[in-house]
């Protein structure tokens, strides 16, 4: 249906533009995400509202004192629209499996995996975008990429010891410098409008993670001499590659995936639930990533591809390369016996292998098949779930995302392992910050659910001491 619409006076953003008619025959033929997002709010907003009015006080689930004392574990508590998690077939990205985001989602010239920028697209409207409306985001980032002089100098002065996460998290925080909606919070502006901001500091802190994850990169373990100028024309995972120092075409399909598949991995786990939560204090964008990076960065959720490729190299240093099946095993069930876990394995919602690792497991087989350590990584898939299983009590003994990544990002040179959940970080942005969008869209309120003492608790269900 074609539709008439009046573009209305910018009210965010750099940009503003007069009031002027615009004729646009279907949204397929927008560009501009932003004109996109102005159609769709007022109806998921009526949607939701009308929603709530028929159904606000119907049940959806019950809570139990295991669920409280069990990082409230299956408690049915968030609303996110970006992607929902099935415990067996893993991620989909509203709606879509990674296979289907791999087949549909447009790829850069000669390439065959997604531009990230096409799923950030899909995460943010639900529609699976053209290729012009994923060229004109590529170009949307590429121009938004300039850092503030005092982040540039903050980074530079930061001491090479400490961890890159901690770094960019205090970069990313500093960065609030730019904010357009704590701006316009501080000028007055109506709520209706919020999203408004939230969206323009999405999308420039999105293109500036590349440019301050290089710097970090290039200062630590490069000459430090800065990462070169953004080009205009290149895809935002082929410009971070480049940044970074890296410009084998296969490492640039392989950040475009890496990109696009750690994105989000629906509402509840630590750095989408954080990013929510400080949003909901109505804490700027670039606060409230932060604040998720700093979830991201603990070895449970983030930093695990770090330490499985400190597991690698520790399993590599001991064994002396004796990849036994039997010297494995045993080296296994001393990291468990000794108290810890094994990274990679394991998680809080998945029941299956993680099809994130099932998809960079395919990218191996395709780029680096004969690799020493992809093998070892393919023969620890075949170990390790039956002696997680034999332990009785993890309740999912199949790869998560983290198990894979660091050996393929080793195989092309970037064997810096504390760097890696930079990367993850990078990503995770899209998902976070698409939901954010839609979290100030929908007027979700601030985040307080009530918290009881064990004291209360035991009052509550009538616990005899
Ligand atoms: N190695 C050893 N023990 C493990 C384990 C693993 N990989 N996974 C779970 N367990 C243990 C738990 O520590 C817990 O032990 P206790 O009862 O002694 O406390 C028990 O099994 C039950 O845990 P669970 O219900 O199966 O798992 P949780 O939902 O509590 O935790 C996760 C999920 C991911 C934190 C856990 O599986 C883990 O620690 N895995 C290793 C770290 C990792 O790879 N994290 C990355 C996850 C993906 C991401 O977020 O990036």
């Amino acid at each position: 249906m074609a539709l008439f619409r009046l573009a209305t006076t910018r009210v965010a953003g750099t940009h503003l533009s007069p009031v002027t008619a615009v004729f646009v025959r279907n949204l397929s033929e927008v560009t501009d995400l932003r004109d996109v997002l102005t159609k769709k709010v007022p109806q998921e907003q009526e949607k939701v509202k009308n929603f709530r009015k028929q159904y606000g006080n119907t049940k959806v689930g019950e809570v139990t004192v295991d669920m409280m004392y069990g990082g409230m574990r299956g408690i049915k508590g968030l609303v996110t629209e970006t992607s929902v998690l099935d415990p067996d077939e893993g991620i989909r990205f509203r709606g879509y499996s990674i296979p289907e985001c791999q087949k549909l989602l447009p790829k850069a010239a000669g390439g065959n995996e997604p531009l990230p920028e096409g799923l950030f697209w899909l995460l943010v409207t639900g529609d699976v975008p053209s290729d012009n409306q994923v060229k004109a985001l590529s170009k949307d980032w590429a121009n938004r990429a300039d850092l503030p002089s005092h982040v540039v100098t903050m980074l530079n002065n930061f001491p090479t010891n400490l961890h890159p996460m901690s770094q960019f998290s205090a970069a990313v925080t500093a960065l609030n410098s730019e904010s357009k909606y704590a701006k316009a919070y501080a000028d007055g502006v109506h709520k209706a409008k919020y999203w408004e901001y939230i969206y323009e500091d999405s999308m420039d802190l999105i293109a500036k993670l590349p440019v301050v994850a290089a710097t970090i990169y290039r200062n630590m373990f490069r000459d430090g001499k800065g990462v070169g100028a953004i080009d205009t024309n290149k895809d935002w995972s082929h410009n971070f590659s480049t940044m970074l120092g890296y410009d084998n075409p296969d490492f640039i399909e392989l950040m475009r995936l890496y990109l696009t598949i750690h994105s989000d991995h629906e509402g509840g786990n630590v750095s989408a639930h954080t990013v929510h939560l400080v949003g909901s204090a109505l804490s700027d964008p670039y606060l409230s990533f932060a604040a998720g990076l700093n979830g991201l960065a603990g070895p449970l959720h983030g930093l695990a591809n770090q330490e499985v490729l400190i597991f690698l190299t520790k399993a590599a240093k001991e064994l002396g390369g004796d990849f036994t099946d039997d010297k494995l095993k045993e080296f296994i069930w001393k990291t468990l016996k000794s108290g810890q876990v094994v990274p990679g394995y394991g998680h809080a919602v998945l029941r299956k292998t993680d099809p994130r690792y099932t998809c960079q497991r395919e990218f191996s087989q395709k780029h680096l098949p004969d690799d020493k350590m992809f093998k070892l990584v393919s023969q620890l898939y075949k170990l390790v779930p039956p002696i997680l299983m034999e332990t009785g009590k993890v309740k999912n003994p199949w790869p998560n995302v983290d198990a894979h990544s660091g050996v393929i990002l080793q195989y092309y040179g970037m064997k810096e392992m504390n760097y890696y959940t930079v990367l993850f970080g990078v990503s995770r942005a899209l998902g976070t910050l698409a939901s954010l969008i839609w979290d100030r869209a929908l007027g979700l309120p601030i985040e307080r659910p009530k918290s009881m003492s064990t004291e209360g608790l035991q009052k509550l269900v009538g616990a005899t001491k």
